[in-house]
């Protein structure tokens, strides 16, 4: 990074520090009326709850017909989550047939880059792809931060039109990609198995690859406070591929833009905690490291029991997960004894939200995901007496 480069991001963070302290002094302020059902938020700060929450990764998406149809309706992917109604709809699809406890936000993790002028599109049976993906240093140094409030706009008016939809049945979980994330995708052009782009950038041009992690992060920043702002409850940051990467270049790259991320972010709002939830896929021994962030949670993925995440983190924050998502292929006598096993490697006491350890996929059969929800209700209360 030149020093002119370093000064303009550091009068980004600046400009966003002192936003969220006017926003900080205008807290408490406009508190909503209480959820009908706020266990997740309870769980995610640890509180006592008489059982555990449950919510699934992707729980809107193509294992569902009906959302598939509203997908057909809008007539592709960007298109429905373009649509406030539309994306409203599809986000309470799930909640209508299973008894869950958080509604997420439908949207995705890369409408950051699309709105920083990458060109986003989907073409079908492929993942998402760039129409001009980031390679040399000065296209990172021209790259722009946006105004989210213009270019995002429509995700926060489909926050408020769900929200509204809710009516204080249950929260509502905005989110957002991690840069490094993120930056995958931008650097890479699309999804990509061996991360050979970003990784040799990160090589070769370490200076470049922070540069862009600090811009994601700085709209992240003001994206996920925009959600907030309108209507959001709690708050995930998915870090799908910070795993990829050795440990050293995990803290560097990864861990410190989400870092930026949490320090940034509004903790409070309508009078209550806005908790936040980090989640690394494949974090492992690194959920220390991401424990002392700040966070309030962490997300788990399958490959690490709760009760050693549990060790790693020595009860500092809430955890999220770990059933392994390919469970849901197996008999409903199997899915049950997952959940138990699950359950019962979280053990006794606060602090456990049950999710899948990572997206649900497209080839589930949705009575499934109702076995999951169903056994969740029934085996946990025994953990919180
Ligand atoms: O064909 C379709 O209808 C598109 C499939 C789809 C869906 C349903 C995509 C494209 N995105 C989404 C929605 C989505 N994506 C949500 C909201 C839905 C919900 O949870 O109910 C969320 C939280 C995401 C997050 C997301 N998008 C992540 C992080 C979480 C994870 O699963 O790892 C990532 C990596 C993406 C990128 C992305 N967008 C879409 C796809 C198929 C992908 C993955 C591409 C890849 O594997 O590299």
């Amino acid at each position: 990074m030149t020093e002119s480069d370093e000064n303009i991001v550091d009068r980004i963070v600046d400009r966003i520090s002192d936003r969220v302290s006017d926003r900080k002094g205008q807290e408490g302020q406009g508190a909503a009326k209480a959820l009908d059902n706020d266990l997740l938020l309870r769980a995610l700060m640890r509180e006592p709850v008489p059982r555990t929450p449950v919510w699934i990764m992707r729980q809107a998406g193509r294992y569902l017909p009906e959302y598939r149809a509203t997908r057909a309706e809008a007539g592709d992917f960007m298109s429905l989550c373009k649509n406030p109604e539309l994306a409203c709809e599809v986000t309470m699809q799930p909640l209508r047939r299973y008894a869950l406890d958080a509604a997420i936000l439908f949207s995705d993790i890369l409408t950051v880059p699309d709105a920083m002028g990458l060109g986003l599109y989907f073409e079908t049976g492929e993942g998402p792809k760039f129409e001009r993906p980031l390679r040399t240093a000065a296209e990172i140094r021209n790259l722009p931060i946006p105004d989210v409030s213009g270019s995002l706009g429509y995700v926060f008016d489909a926050v408020r039109t769900i929200r509204r939809e809710l009516d204080g049945r249950l929260p509502l979980i905005g989110f957002a990609g991690s840069p490094w994330t993120v930056g995958t995708y931008m650097v890479e052009g699309g999804s990509s198995r061996e991360l050979g782009t970003i990784k040799a950038l990160a090589k070769d041009d370490p200076a470049s690859l922070s540069a862009l992690m600090d811009k994601v992060a700085a709209t992240t920043i003001e994206y996920l406070n925009a959600q907030v702002e309108s209507g959001a409850q709690a708050l995930m940051v998915f870090d799908t591929w910070g795993a990829a990467l050795a440990p050293d270049d995990y803290r560097r790259f990864s861990l410190a833009s989400m870092q930026k991320i949490v320090d940034g972010l509004i903790r409070e709002r309508e009078g209550r905690a806005v908790p936040v939830i980090l989640f690394t896929k494949g974090a492992g021994p690194l959920l220390t490291d991401m424990a002392a962030t700040g966070c309030d949670a962490l997300g788990v993925d399958w490959t690490t029991d709760l009760s050693r995440a549990r060790a790693y983190t020595g009860d500092r924050v809430a955890l999220q997960g770990n059933l392994d998502p390919a469970t849901l292929r197996e008999s409903p006598e199997t899915i049950r004894e997952g959940v138990a096993r699950v359950l019962e490697s979280y053990g006794d006491g606060p602090g456990h939200v049950f999710n899948l350890g990572h997206g649900i996929t497209p080839d589930i059969d949705p009575d499934h995901v109702g076995v999951l929800v169903d056994a969740v209700h029934e085996m946990s209360p025994r953990y919180h007496r």
